[in-house]
């Protein structure tokens, strides 16, 4: 369903005149009260007034992570402390925390934004949804949950982890809607399917995954074993959090919510503009955020856009699904390795199972790429020659794709680390030496 079909199917004049001016409102917001902006802007030689067209957005100084790490953790609030009625954060891998603040406006819109997304994927006020996100200074539970609640669906904040539980109140309670992270649902799946729960017997109907990438193998994977139909949905805490885009029903790209974020798509080298389609890193703008304006945010995550009408009938331009960030590449040996590369091959194989983890190591000096992946029950064998033949085939699969040596070890089911939250794909230990 459309929830707002004002915003949501607005023809591209009208939403790019829209966009334009609320950029030049933000903008303006912006430079006035937060000195790091000010500063930004004076060090290029712009002023909020030399935005007159979307196009001179290019003109405008990029910010990253850096800038809200150097201003932590109030420096880049827009109103003071006061008028926020809500923190943030997000933890990163490094260092200090970014926080984010919202004013009750800021709740408002992020409310509708998820609403929006929700509904995008087809849930109603009849829905049941069980939410499987941390709550906490994660955006991902509270976001997903007022947006739930905002189109009248039934929540059930169940949180992240407790998996026995999860699965009693999903037969319980009727849930019909699962919303938490891609990995989790796979966990949801084994753990149910060992308890002897068949999925198919249940309400359940559909998933709102995101907060880390889900392939389309994964999702089919995920799919088949819940017996739903999965949508993904895009955002970060320093733009907001969930909300800034998601999947309708057709599930050919993200519907970017154009008229609270403005999306670019640069080359992250030289930050050049990159054309419709052409892959790129994603950079975001708030356009209506009060309390932590963002703007030319570079989010490393690679996408394209595509802003033709889809199916739908929505208007708002389409990112393509995130499946990598320009530093979750890891370079071994010279050549470059996307963990995305590595699922796509291995859940192409037969008899492999969707657990997996790649550690990078140095050895005497030598980069060292290990795979360890999980193979299916049935495939698991005590014979140690099978193994070995079928290690030979992954290894050999992985060796063409990559163009690069790797040892795979294939794992017993349930060894990977299983995640309430975001999978830790990769591990690279080569700083340890
Ligand atoms: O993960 C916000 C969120 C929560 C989005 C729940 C959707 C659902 P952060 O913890 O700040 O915020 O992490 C943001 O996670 O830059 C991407 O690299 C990644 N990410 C988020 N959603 C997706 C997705 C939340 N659907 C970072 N596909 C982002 C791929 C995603 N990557």
């Amino acid at each position: 369903m459309i929830r707002d079909p004002e915003h949501e199917t607005m023809p591209r004049a009208a939403l790019d005149a829209l966009q334009l001016q609320r950029l030049q409102r933000a903008v303006s917001w912006a430079y006035e009260r937060i000195p790091h902006y000010r500063a930004l802007f004076d060090a290029r030689g712009v002023k909020p007034g030399d935005l007159r067209a979307l196009g001179d957005l290019e003109r405008l100084p990029f910010t990253d992570k850096l800038d809200l790490r150097d201003t932590y953790p109030f420096g880049m609030f827009a109103v003071p402390v006061e008028r926020v009625v809500r923190l943030h954060s997000s933890s990163g891998t490094t260092g200090k925390p970014i926080v984010v603040g919202y004013t009750k406006g800021d709740l408002d819109t992020w409310a509708e934004c998820t609403a929006r997304i929700a509904s995008a994927a087809g849930v109603t006020d009849k829905d049941r949804v069980q939410m499987a996100f941390l709550y906490g200074m994660f955006t991902g539970g509270w976001g997903m949950h007022y947006g739930m609640e905002r189109i009248g669906a039934t929540v059930i904040p169940a949180g992240s982890g407790n998996t026995e539980r999860h699965l009693m109140m999903m037969r319980d309670f009727g849930t019909t809607a699962i919303v938490g992270t891609p990995s989790y649902a796979l966990y949801l799946a084994e753990v149910g399917e060992r308890a002897g729960i068949d999925f198919s017997r249940l309400p359940l109907r559909v998933g709102l995954f995101g907060g880390e990438p889900c392939g389309e193998r994964l999702r089919a994977e995920i799919e088949s074993r819940l017996h739903i139909t999965a949508t993904d949905n895009y955002g970060l805490t320093e733009v907001m959090g969930p909300g800034v885009a998601g999947e309708c029903e057709c599930r050919c790209g993200l519907h970017v919510n154009e008229d609270h974020f403005l999306a670019e798509v640069v080359d992250p080298e030289t930050g050049e503009p990159r054309g419709e389609g052409e892959e790129g890193e994603l950079v975001l703008t708030t356009l209506t955020r009060e309390a932590c304006p963002v703007l030319r945010y570079r989010t490393h995550d690679l996408t394209s856009l595509d802003r033709s009408v889809c199916a739908c009938g929505r208007t708002t331009l389409r990112m393509r699904k995130v499946r990598h960030r320009t530093d979750d590449m890891v370079i071994v040996r010279g050549v470059n390795v996307f963990p995305s590369q590595v699922e796509d091959t291995l859940l192409a194989i037969e008899g492999i199972a969707p657990h997996y983890q790649i550690v990078v190591e140095r050895e005497h000096g030598m980069d060292r790429m290990e795979v360890r992946v999980e193979v299916a029950e049935e495939v698991f064998s005590d014979v140690m020659a099978d193994m070995v033949a079928f290690e030979g085939n992954v290894s050999d699969r992985l060796n063409s794709v990559l163009g690069l040596s790797v040892k795979v070890t294939l794992v017993e089911p349930g060894t990977v680390e299983r995640t309430a939250g975001k999978a830790r794909r990769v591990v690279d230990d080569r700083s340890a030496e």
